[in-house]
């Protein structure tokens, strides 16, 4: 039988369920540079010159072991701009028995391959995505009947089931979670690993000047692009990863500092996303590294805590819960997302930095991600898609399966508590303690009201008084409604207008904080949350 079997851009795994069984004598594989995944959201350039570079050297492996690949290149004559239309080209080239294909990360994509097989006339066999170590079924069938889907119990589920980080059925360690000893803000002196950047090889570099030539008015810079593209490079930055940051990365895995979106953080998730490496061999090679001394266990537990748990965790609960899910918006948040989540232009250090490590990169570390671009964005309340679209545009490793669930529930609470307990809701205090940003910004965060205040300051308090009908039972926001509670309702009007005021001028005034009351420094609103889970 002569198959056909389509591989897309984020399928670059050498053992892919669509190609477990392959005649390299018979059937060819069909790879796809197509317009329209590049501007359905307009992609940051660095990650459209990411998954066609991978692509191009994913191909060229694969024609090196002996595989047909028929390559689709993005301005190849007659390229159709779409995925339906380049198969249905590459059928009639091929003329093949049936189409296989691995069903995809997103919703929308899977949507168009149910059709395939009626429009092309030829049976499309979807096969079941085999790089993840929780299958969908087992997902839901974990997620059967619970009223909530707490990630903690589905990791401690998932280290029974794979038995990574267990010994004799439990915990190594003798715990299940170090997560409490993860919290560490970085001394100002303390030297930070060099990042592992991957020079652009001349495929990359022609990538380069095709997207720069095509998507002109993306978002982003393509000068840093260094990310791997190759399963080689990959394992490299796997291996330097487990030999420079481990180590640190639980003791860090929370900080932030000014300039610095790379930390401890292994900087994998765009070639894990992608197919080079799979969550398997990496958590096995972190589990290695405490097995042998190389890194404490609170640094190994915490990272595969992240793959082992999260990832696998979010993409469960987008299959389970999808389409539905990206529908709700808990807290009924209507505004537009602000124009400085592009420009990078506002007067708040914190975002301002975290845009432009955005813009350079495509990539900003997780506690960026949650507890200031997530974190502003919900106390602001942007709506759930303005901030998702934002999300999927900007990162390298953004994919609607891992981005949606991250921003939808764990950033905007927009679930009702499907995922998260309570919201990831932090006032300054909570990005001072764990940041030197506060230091060198224009508002000054022991300040609490007036236009010199740091604004997650009143932003925090009034996003706990406008939506009290929904969180104040919420046991674990119990403190913070106490104080509330004992507050005076002048100091509450106070907050509204504090608010109010910042919030009519996002898009206008904000960036300038004009040297208003000067408040009596108070006490730090300490009302934190746990942001790596
Ligand atoms: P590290 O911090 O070193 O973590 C190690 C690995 O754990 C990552 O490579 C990743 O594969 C996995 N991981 C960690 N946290 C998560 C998580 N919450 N969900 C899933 N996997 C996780 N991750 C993406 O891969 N794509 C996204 O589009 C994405 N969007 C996010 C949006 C928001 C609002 C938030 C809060 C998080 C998002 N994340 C996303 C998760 C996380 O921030 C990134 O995986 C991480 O920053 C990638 O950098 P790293 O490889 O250095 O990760
Ligand atoms: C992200 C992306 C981009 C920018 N371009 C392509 C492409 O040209 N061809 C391709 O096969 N895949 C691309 N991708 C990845 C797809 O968007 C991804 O496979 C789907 O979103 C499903 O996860
Ligand atoms: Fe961000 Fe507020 Fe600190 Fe400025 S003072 S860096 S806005 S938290």
């Amino acid at each position: 039988m002569r198959t056909l079997r389509f591989v897309l851009g984020d399928q670059l795994h050498p053992r892919l369920a669509g190609l477990t069984d392959l005649d390299p004598a018979r059937d060819v594989v069909l790879m796809a540079e197509v317009a329209e995944e590049a501007t359905y959201v307009r992609h940051h350039k660095q990650k459209i010159a990411l998954v066609l570079s991978a692509m191009r050297h994913f191909a060229a492996e694969l024609r090196a072991r002996g595989v047909a690949v028929d390559y689709v290149a993005l301005e190849d004559a007659g390229n159709t701009g779409s995925f339906g239309g380049e198969l249905a080209r590459a059928v009639a080239r091929h003329r093949p028995d049936r189409v296989v294909v691995t069903e995809p990360g997103e919703w929308r994509v899977l949507a168009m391959m149910r059709d395939w097989s009626e429009t092309l006339g030829v049976p499309v066999e979807i096969r079941a995505d085999t790089r993840f170590l929780c299958p969908r079924e087992a997902f839901a069938r974990w997620a059967e009947g619970r009223a909530s889907l707490r990630m903690e119990t589905f990791y401690r589920a998932m280290r029974r089931r794979t038995g990574f980080l267990m010994r004799d059925g439990a915990p190594v360690g003798g715990r299940w979670n170090f997560d409490q000893e993860n919290r560490r803000k970085l001394p100002a002196d303390h030297r930070l690993p060099a990042r592992l950047r991957f020079p652009p090889d001349a495929v990359t570099r022609e990538v380069i000047a095709l997207v720069a030539r095509r998507f002109p008015g993306h978002f982003g810079d393509l000068d840093g692009f260094g990310w791997p593209v190759t399963r080689e490079q990959a394992l490299a930055a796997l291996r330097h990863f487990l030999d420079e940051c481990l180590p640190a990365f639980g003791d860090y895995q929370d900080a932030m500092r000014a300039g610095a979106p790379f930390l401890y953080h292994a900087l994998l998730a765009p070639a894990l996303n992608l197919g080079l490496l799979d969550a398997e061999e990496v958590c096995r090679a972190a589990e290695r590294a405490h097995a042998e001394g190389r890194a404490p266990l609170n640094a190994v537990e915490g990272f595969i805590r992240q793959i082992l748990g999260w990832r696998e965790y979010v993409r469960g609960l987008y299959w389970a819960r999808m389409p539905d899910y990206a529908a709700t918006n808990a807290l009924g948040a209507a505004r537009d997302l602000p124009w400085f989540y592009w420009s990078g232009e506002t007067a708040m250090r914190c975002l301002a930095d975290s845009v432009a490590a955005t813009r350079a990169h495509a990539h900003a570390h997780h506690i960026q991600r949650l507890m200031v671009l997530g974190n502003f964005a919900l106390l602001a309340g942007i709506r759930p898609a303005a901030l998702e679209e934002w999300f999927l545009v900007v990162y390298a490793d953004a994919y609607e399966w891992v981005e949606l669930p991250n921003v939808h529930g764990m950033a905007l609470w927009a679930d009702g508590g499907l995922l998260a307990s309570k919201p990831y809701a932090a006032s300054g205090a909570y990005i001072d303690r764990m940041s030197d940003y506060c230091r060198a910004c224009a508002y000054d965060v022991r300040l609490k009201s007036g236009t010199r205040a740091c604004p997650f300051n009143y932003l925090y308090w009034a996003f706990l008084i406008t939506h009290a009908e929904r969180l104040s039972g919420n046991p674990r926001l119990a403190m913070p409604y106490r104080t509330l509670a004992r507050m005076p309702a002048s100091r509450r009007r106070e907050i509204l207008a504090d608010a109010a005021r910042f919030l009519a001028g996002l898009d206008g005034s904000e960036g300038q904080p004009q040297a208003g009351r000067q408040e009596e420094a108070g006490t730090p609103d300490l009302f934190l949350v746990e942001p790596s889970g």
